[in-house]
């Protein structure tokens, strides 16, 4: 999605079902989250002041939740960017695509899980940073 921006990009507050036993949150695909589900993969041990993503996606949209601890996810349209710290297992991070994104600021025992629409395409991801700005010039 080439005019895709930030602002296309959301918090989710995903339900939450509290017990005295423990909480439990549930996330539907097309229901809580616009896509279906096809992929699902943690990032998890990183060692700290070590960054991920650096990339941006062609066609996928992904829900990125601090399952675990704490991070940081900076969003670049190309035009504006923003900030997100997510630390609370119930928020979830809705990223379309046509988006950059970076993540940093890793707590010790952090566990970014990610939610993906697709199944896994190297090609789908913009890797260089010019690139992808002359991508969202397209
Ligand atoms: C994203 C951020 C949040 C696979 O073989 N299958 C997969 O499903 C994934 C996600 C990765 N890989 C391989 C590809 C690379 O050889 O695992 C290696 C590390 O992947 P990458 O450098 O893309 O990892 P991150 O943490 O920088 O990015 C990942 C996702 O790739 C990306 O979509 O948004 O997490």
């Amino acid at each position: 999605m080439k005019t895709s921006s930030i602002h296309d990009c959301k918090l989710i507050d995903l339900r939450k079902i509290s017990d005295p036993r423990g909480n439990l949150t549930v996330i539907e695909g097309n229901d809580d989250i616009p896509f279906d589900i096809k992929r699902v993969y943690y990032l998890y041990d990183v060692p700290g002041g070590e960054s991920r993503g650096a990339h941006a996606h062609r066609e996928l949209y992904q829900l990125l939740i601090a399952a675990n601890g704490s991070f940081s996810v900076t969003l670049d349209d190309g035009k504006e960017k923003v900030t997100h710290n997510l630390k609370r297992p119930y928020y979830g991070l809705l990223i379309v695509p046509g988006i950059w994104r970076d993540l940093d600021d890793f707590s010790s025992g952090s566990v970014c899980l990610c939610l993906a629409s697709e199944h896994y395409e190297a090609e789908d991801y913009i890797r260089d940073y010019n690139d992808f700005i002359e991508y969202k010039k397209q």
